[in-house]
Protein backbone atom coordinates (compact mmCIF):
# COMPACT_ATOMS: atom_id res chain seq x y z
CA UNK A 1 0.00 0.00 0.00
CA UNK A 2 1.51 3.29 -1.07
CA UNK A 3 1.21 6.00 1.30
CA UNK A 4 3.40 9.66 0.30
CA UNK A 5 4.72 11.65 2.78
CA UNK A 6 4.28 15.24 2.16
CA UNK A 7 7.54 16.78 4.04
CA UNK A 8 10.30 18.42 3.10
CA UNK A 9 11.77 17.45 6.16
CA UNK A 10 14.44 15.05 5.72
CA UNK A 11 14.75 14.26 9.36
CA UNK A 12 10.70 13.58 9.62
CA UNK A 13 10.52 11.30 7.10
CA UNK A 14 13.02 9.29 8.70
CA UNK A 15 11.56 8.93 12.05
CA UNK A 16 7.94 8.57 10.33
CA UNK A 17 8.71 5.93 7.74
CA UNK A 18 10.12 3.92 11.37
CA UNK A 19 7.54 4.41 13.77
CA UNK A 20 4.42 3.44 10.20
CA UNK A 21 4.67 -0.16 9.31
CA UNK A 22 2.83 -1.87 6.55
CA UNK A 23 3.03 1.14 3.49
CA UNK A 24 5.02 1.90 1.36
CA UNK A 25 6.18 5.24 1.97
CA UNK A 26 7.28 7.09 -0.93
CA UNK A 27 8.64 10.66 -0.18
CA UNK A 28 11.35 13.46 -1.74
CA UNK A 29 13.99 11.12 -1.32
CA UNK A 30 12.41 8.80 -4.10
CA UNK A 31 12.77 11.44 -7.09
CA UNK A 32 9.07 13.33 -6.58
CA UNK A 33 8.78 16.97 -6.16
CA UNK A 34 6.67 18.46 -3.67
CA UNK A 35 4.75 22.41 -4.24
CA UNK A 36 5.97 24.94 -1.58
CA UNK A 37 2.92 24.90 0.73
CA UNK A 38 2.23 28.30 2.55
CA UNK A 39 1.78 27.82 6.59
CA UNK A 40 -0.50 30.82 6.93
CA UNK A 41 -3.25 28.91 9.11
CA UNK A 42 -2.96 29.88 12.72
CA UNK A 43 -3.33 26.07 14.37
CA UNK A 44 -1.46 22.81 13.57
CA UNK A 45 -4.23 21.19 12.38
CA UNK A 46 -4.83 24.36 9.85
CA UNK A 47 -1.66 24.10 8.78
CA UNK A 48 -1.50 20.13 8.39
CA UNK A 49 -4.29 19.91 6.63
CA UNK A 50 -3.70 22.68 4.08
CA UNK A 51 0.08 20.98 3.62
CA UNK A 52 -1.88 17.45 3.03
CA UNK A 53 -4.69 18.48 0.34
CA UNK A 54 -2.45 20.59 -1.86
CA UNK A 55 0.30 17.99 -1.97
CA UNK A 56 -2.10 15.42 -2.43
CA UNK A 57 -3.56 16.66 -5.30
CA UNK A 58 -0.44 17.65 -6.48
CA UNK A 59 0.94 13.77 -6.49
CA UNK A 60 -2.31 12.48 -6.90
CA UNK A 61 -2.04 9.66 -4.28
CA UNK A 62 -2.90 9.52 -0.89
CA UNK A 63 -0.30 11.48 1.69
CA UNK A 64 -0.02 12.23 5.14
CA UNK A 65 1.22 15.67 6.34
CA UNK A 66 3.04 16.73 9.63
CA UNK A 67 2.70 19.96 11.30
CA UNK A 68 4.68 19.99 14.85
CA UNK A 69 6.27 22.64 17.34
CA UNK A 70 7.16 23.01 20.74
CA UNK A 71 5.21 24.54 22.99
CA UNK A 72 7.02 26.66 26.01
CA UNK A 73 4.55 27.27 28.89
CA UNK A 74 6.78 30.88 30.22
CA UNK A 75 6.60 31.82 26.42
CA UNK A 76 2.73 31.72 26.42
CA UNK A 77 3.16 28.75 23.85
CA UNK A 78 5.55 30.49 21.75
CA UNK A 79 7.01 29.07 19.16
CA UNK A 80 4.23 27.01 18.70
CA UNK A 81 3.23 27.01 15.41
CA UNK A 82 6.11 28.72 14.00
CA UNK A 83 8.56 26.67 15.52
CA UNK A 84 10.64 26.35 12.46
CA UNK A 85 11.22 29.84 11.40
CA UNK A 86 11.22 30.97 15.59
CA UNK A 87 14.44 32.75 14.73
CA UNK A 88 13.41 34.42 11.35
CA UNK A 89 13.59 33.66 7.67
CA UNK A 90 17.18 31.90 7.47
CA UNK A 91 16.37 30.02 10.66
CA UNK A 92 18.27 27.10 11.44
CA UNK A 93 17.46 24.31 14.69
CA UNK A 94 20.54 26.06 15.71
CA UNK A 95 20.24 30.14 15.67
CA UNK A 96 16.06 28.80 17.05
CA UNK A 97 17.43 26.94 19.88
CA UNK A 98 20.12 30.18 20.71
CA UNK A 99 16.75 32.14 20.57
CA UNK A 100 14.96 29.31 22.93
CA UNK A 101 17.44 29.71 25.39
CA UNK A 102 17.73 33.33 25.25
CA UNK A 103 14.11 34.03 25.72
CA UNK A 104 13.94 31.52 28.71
CA UNK A 105 16.73 33.15 30.50
CA UNK A 106 15.25 33.99 33.75
CA UNK A 107 12.07 32.41 33.50
CA UNK A 108 11.51 30.11 36.82
CA UNK A 109 8.98 28.06 34.49
CA UNK A 110 11.02 25.80 31.95
CA UNK A 111 7.93 23.47 31.24
CA UNK A 112 7.07 22.81 27.66
CA UNK A 113 5.50 19.97 25.66
CA UNK A 114 5.73 19.28 21.50
CA UNK A 115 2.66 19.16 19.82
CA UNK A 116 2.62 16.93 16.45
CA UNK A 117 -0.82 17.09 14.07
CA UNK A 118 -0.51 13.97 11.44
CA UNK A 119 -2.92 14.77 8.53
CA UNK A 120 -3.92 11.83 6.01
CA UNK A 121 -5.50 13.01 2.97
CA UNK A 122 -6.88 12.11 -0.29
CA UNK A 123 -7.21 13.37 -3.63
CA UNK A 124 -10.80 13.40 -3.48
CA UNK A 125 -10.47 16.23 -0.49
CA UNK A 126 -11.19 13.67 1.79
CA UNK A 127 -8.86 14.03 5.00
CA UNK A 128 -8.58 12.71 9.14
CA UNK A 129 -6.22 14.42 11.71
CA UNK A 130 -4.47 12.83 14.30
CA UNK A 131 -3.06 14.86 17.47
CA UNK A 132 -0.31 13.97 19.64
CA UNK A 133 1.28 15.68 22.49
CA UNK A 134 4.68 14.82 24.97
CA UNK A 135 5.57 16.82 27.91
CA UNK A 136 9.60 17.91 28.43
CA UNK A 137 11.45 20.70 29.93
CA UNK A 138 13.49 22.67 28.56
CA UNK A 139 17.42 22.67 29.54
CA UNK A 140 20.04 25.24 28.69
CA UNK A 141 22.82 22.77 28.40
CA UNK A 142 22.30 20.95 24.89
CA UNK A 143 22.60 17.06 25.27
CA UNK A 144 23.06 14.44 22.46
CA UNK A 145 23.20 14.80 18.60
CA UNK A 146 20.38 12.45 17.58
CA UNK A 147 16.93 13.82 16.55
CA UNK A 148 16.48 17.46 15.10
CA UNK A 149 15.04 20.64 15.71
CA UNK A 150 14.99 21.23 19.44
CA UNK A 151 15.58 17.51 20.74
CA UNK A 152 19.38 18.49 22.74
CA UNK A 153 16.87 21.05 24.92
CA UNK A 154 14.15 18.88 25.36
CA UNK A 155 14.87 16.69 28.35
CA UNK A 156 12.22 14.18 29.48
CA UNK A 157 12.55 14.05 33.18
CA UNK A 158 11.36 10.09 33.35
CA UNK A 159 14.48 9.30 31.38
CA UNK A 160 16.90 11.95 32.60
CA UNK A 161 18.03 12.97 29.41
CA UNK A 162 17.34 14.64 26.49
CA UNK A 163 15.49 13.89 23.06
CA UNK A 164 18.49 13.91 21.39
CA UNK A 165 20.27 11.81 23.38
CA UNK A 166 17.58 8.82 23.39
CA UNK A 167 15.97 8.06 19.56
CA UNK A 168 14.85 4.13 20.23
CA UNK A 169 12.93 5.95 23.68
CA UNK A 170 11.88 9.03 21.28
CA UNK A 171 10.46 6.72 18.72
CA UNK A 172 8.42 4.83 21.12
CA UNK A 173 7.33 8.45 23.31
CA UNK A 174 7.64 11.20 21.31
CA UNK A 175 4.61 13.56 19.81
CA UNK A 176 4.80 12.01 16.79
CA UNK A 177 4.97 8.67 17.36
CA UNK A 178 1.55 9.33 19.53
CA UNK A 179 -0.22 11.19 16.63
CA UNK A 180 0.87 8.26 13.96
CA UNK A 181 -0.09 5.11 16.29
CA UNK A 182 -3.65 7.03 16.65
CA UNK A 183 -3.32 7.18 12.32
CA UNK A 184 -2.11 3.70 12.38
CA UNK A 185 -5.53 2.57 14.48
CA UNK A 186 -7.48 4.19 11.75
CA UNK A 187 -5.91 4.18 8.75
CA UNK A 188 -7.65 1.42 7.25
CA UNK A 189 -10.84 2.11 7.26
CA UNK A 190 -9.97 5.73 5.18
CA UNK A 191 -7.90 4.43 2.62
P1 LIG B 1 7.50 20.42 6.56
O1 LIG B 1 6.58 21.60 6.80
O2 LIG B 1 7.97 20.32 5.15
O3 LIG B 1 6.93 19.12 7.07
P2 LIG B 1 9.14 21.71 8.61
O4 LIG B 1 10.43 21.34 9.27
O5 LIG B 1 9.00 23.12 8.08
O6 LIG B 1 8.85 20.64 7.43
P3 LIG B 1 7.00 22.28 10.51
O7 LIG B 1 6.49 23.46 9.76
O8 LIG B 1 5.99 21.30 11.06
O9 LIG B 1 7.98 21.39 9.62
O10 LIG B 1 7.95 22.80 11.68
C1 LIG B 1 8.23 21.96 12.73
C2 LIG B 1 9.41 22.50 13.52
O11 LIG B 1 9.19 22.20 14.91
C3 LIG B 1 10.70 21.78 13.15
O12 LIG B 1 11.42 22.44 12.14
C4 LIG B 1 11.44 21.74 14.48
O13 LIG B 1 12.10 22.96 14.69
C5 LIG B 1 10.31 21.61 15.50
N1 LIG B 1 10.04 20.18 15.78
C6 LIG B 1 8.96 19.45 15.35
N2 LIG B 1 9.07 18.17 15.75
C7 LIG B 1 10.24 18.09 16.43
C8 LIG B 1 10.92 17.02 17.06
O14 LIG B 1 10.45 15.79 17.03
N3 LIG B 1 12.07 17.29 17.66
C9 LIG B 1 12.59 18.54 17.67
N4 LIG B 1 12.04 19.60 17.07
C10 LIG B 1 10.85 19.38 16.46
Amino acid sequence: KKLFLATGNKKKIKEISEILDGYEILSINDGYTIPDVVEDKDTFEGNSQKKALEIAKAVGMPVIADDSGLCVNALGGAPGIYSARYSGENATDKTNNIKLIRELKGKEDKSAKFVCVITLAKPNGEYHSFRGEVEGVIVEKPGGTDGFGYDPHFYIEKYGKTFAEIPEIKKEISHRAKALKKLQAEIDRYL
